[in-house]
Formats: C-alpha cells, sequence, structure tokens
C-alpha cells in the first residue's frame, strides 16, 4: 500500500514523522462460528489490512486521526480516561489501550492517523487489523515487544468483548497478527495450537465477492453465542464434562433437544456439522481434493444460511449464482449478515463467473459487486 498520503496527513497534523506499522484483514476457508465453540478454523491473512504512523507525544494524550472516516475523524482521550469515546472507530484503540494496561504494560501518550485497504463491513476483519495494529505497535513502543503474540490476539478479543460489545471468537485477530504468506493455519481455537497449511491449490482461484450489504456484529451475533451456550449448559448437565459444542456430539444433542428452542436446537446442530466438515476439509485439502473442499464450503453456506440464519438474501442469491456458473465451492465468510462470500474457482470459468455475478446482481438489487482476488500475506509488522 501507498504510504505517500499517510506520511503527509501525519506531518500536517502533528508536525512530526512516525513509525509505520501494518495489520492484515483475512479470509476463512471453512470452520465458521466454530471458534467459540472451541472448534477449528482455517484462516488465512490477506494483502490488505490496516497502516497506521505513530508517534510517541510525552504526554498521557492519544491523539487519533482516522483518515478514512467522513467526519468525526479526530479524536483525543487521556489514558486515565476511564469511559470510553463516543465515536466508535476510538473505542478500539482505546480498548486495546486497557487491555495492554491490565497486562503490566505501562504506556505513553501517543498521537496516531490509521488508514486502510480492506473494506469494511466485508467479513475481512477490518476491526481485527485495527485493534491489532494497535497491540503490535504499542507493544513494540512501550514493551520491548514483551507481550507474546497469542496475548495480542487475546488483547485484540477482549477490546472487542468489552469495550465493542461483540462476544467473538479468537480467530480474526489470530490470523490477523499470525498470518503467513501463502499459508492458511488450521487452528485449534481450544487449545490455541496451530500448524501454518501452505495453500496453493493449482488450477484454482479464491475469489471474494463483496455484496456490498454492511456487516456489523452485535446482538445478532452474541445471540447465536447464546443459543450454543444453551445447548452447552443442557449437554453438561445431562453428561457432563461439555464445556462447549467441541465436547458434544449429536446424540447428547439429541437427548437435551426437548428443552431446547427449535432454533437454539439448530443452531446447535449446525455447529456439530460444521465441525465434522472442518475435519472433512482438512482430509481433502491432504489428497489435494479440492472438489471435496468446494462440496462443503456449499454445505457450510446453506448451514449457515437455514441453521444458523446469519446470511441475508444477498449473500444466498451469489452462492445460487456461483452453483449455476459451476463453481466449485462457494458460501458466506466470517460472521455473516452481510459482507462477503468467498469462492474456490476453477481458473478456467473464473472470468466468466465473475461477469455472471456482477451482472445478475446488479440486475437484482441494484448494485455491482465488489471483486477481490485474494492473496494470502503475512501478520503484524513493522514496516
Ligand atoms: C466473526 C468473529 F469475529 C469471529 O470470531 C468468528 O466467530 C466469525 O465471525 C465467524 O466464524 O468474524
Amino acid at each position: 500500500m501507498d504510504t505517500t498520503i499517510l506520511r503527509n496527513r501525519f506531518r500536517e497534523q502533528f508536525g512530526t514523522s512516525g513509525d509505520l506499522y501494518f495489520s492484515p484483514g483475512r479470509i476463512n476457508l471453512i470452520g465458521e462460528h466454530t471458534d467459540y465453540n472451541g472448534g477449528f478454523v482455517f484462516p488465512g491473512a490477506v494483502d490488505k489490512g490496516i497502516t497506521i504512523e505513530i508517534y510517541r507525544n510525552g504526554s498521557r494524550k492519544v491523539c487519533l486521526l482516522a483518515l478514512d472516516q467522513k467526519e468525526n475523524n479526530y479524536v483525543e482521550f487521556s489514558l486515565d480516561d476511564t469511559s470510553k469515546p463516543e465515536q466508535h472507530w476510538a473505542c478500539y484503540i482505546f480498548g486495546v489501550c486497557k487491555e495492554l494496561e491490565k497486562r503490566g504494560v505501562s504506556l505513553g501518550g501517543f498521537n496516531a492517523a490509521i488508514t486502510g485497504d480492506v473494506p469494511l463491513g466485508a467479513g475481512m476483519s477490518s476491526s481485527a487489523a485495527l485493534e491489532s495494529v494497535f497491540a503490535f505497535a504499542l507493544n513494540t513502543m512501550f514493551a520491548d515487544s514483551r507481550v507474546d503474540k497469542f496475548e495480542l490476539a487475546k488483547i485484540g478479543q477482549a477490546t472487542e468483548h468489552n469495550y465493542c460489545g461483540v462476544k467473538c471468537g479468537i480467530m480474526d485477530q489470530f490470523a490477523s497478527v499470525f498470518g503467513r504468506e501463502g499459508c492458511l493455519i488450521r487452528l485449534d481455537c481450544r487449545s490455541l495450537e496451530y500448524e501454518y497449511f501452505p495453500f496453493d491449490p493449482k488450477g484454482y482461484k479464491l475469489v471474494l465477492i463483496n455484496s456490498l450489504v454492511k456487516h456489523s456484529l452485535g446482538n445478532e451475533y452474541n445471540e447465536r453465542r447464546e443459543s450454543c451456550e444453551k445447548a452447552v449448559a443442557l449437554m453438561n448437565e445431562q453428561f457432563g464434562q461439555v464445556e462447549t459444542l467441541r465436547d458434544a456430539n449429536y446424540q447428547m444433542l439429541e437427548a437435551v433437544k426437548g428443552s431446547l428452542t427449535d432454533e437454539d436446537y439448530r443452531r446447535a446442530k449446525y455447529v456439530l456439522d460444521e465441525k465434522e466438515r472442518v475435519l472433512a476439509v482438512c482430509d481433502a485439502l491432504n489428497e489435494g481434493d479440492y472438489e471435496l473442499v468446494g462440496k462443503k464450503m456449499y454445505e457450510t453456506h446453506w448451514g449457515l444460511s437455514r441453521d444458523y440464519t446469519v446470511s441475508c438474501p444477498e449473500l444466498d442469491f451469489l452462492v445460487e449464482i456461483a452453483s449455476e456458473c459451476g463453481v466449485t465451492g462457494s458460501r458466506i465468510m466470517g460472521g455473516g449478515f452481510g459482507g462477503c462470500t468467498i469462492n474456490l474457482v476453477r481458473d478456467t470459468i473464473a472470468d466468466l463467473f465473475i461477469s455472471k455475478a456482477k451482472r445478475e446482481y446488479a440486475r437484482r438489487f441494484g448494485i455491482i459487486p465488489e471483486i477481490y482476488h485474494v492473496v494470502i500475506g503475512n501478520g503484524s509488522r513493522k514496516l
């Protein structure tokens, strides 16, 4: 990303220059809504993300300029403030400061300018990129990188929980901090054991289609999590040792079905199904069987749409078009409620699919969806 504008605006605003840091957004091949259920996910960092320029200002003040915000793009707060700023975007940085301090890092004030090329609200984790870039930069500047990368990811997650109202799992922050060029990460969200998985499907591409339905996670996301927790509580009562849906199986779920609402039951069942799909995809990747990977992606989509109910007509439409075009795999990516579909497409039909998706979507919804070709990149770093 060209940082000329960022550098110029920082100098204009603050009269100095600072250091540059970057954290990426992410994709996720499969394993959706499994992270907070103790399951597996398959994310990778992308080459798009959030870049900041940052400099210590020798006071207790934090001064922030968000280049891409149309209004209220300048915020100041003190590190001693106890209530968060009014601007939602600044809460992420406020939260990261508080979470670092909770872990014993003694921060000083700083000036920072923020910009990004990861689309906002597209399900590519722009918010995790924002948390991670500040956690990484402040850890470097004020703690000699003493806080390890696992904790940096947890700081981002805790920021979401405690300052932004989203009870998310660890996937997005983990991928942003730990990303590696050319690799997906198979992450066990219970133990945080992970493995880099080189991903270079010869003859296929990963293409994202942004429905441009702005997704913002909040109550609806938290409600899905609560459904899972209700099922877990009942199974734990009956069988013991069920801490998350990771510990549950279909027999257990059937045994408590009568005490669950249909909605909660279907959501819990989706998670059990997704658990099996992730394992099947691991095997298929080992065998190089991308057709099977793709089949599982479709199954995930319809599970998310019909059972977990986090889709919308626009996303379902894009997946149907993909299927009509013979695309290998297609599904909602990320939390849902809008954002992108991720598509595993054979090279030979990619152009045809993209032009048909744009045309048909525009005809149906009156806007042209955005297309991103996925490049799997590195995680948080100083530039
Ligand atoms: C969002 C959350 F932030 C993640 O933790 C994860 O639950 C995802 O939705 C769904 O898989 O991106």
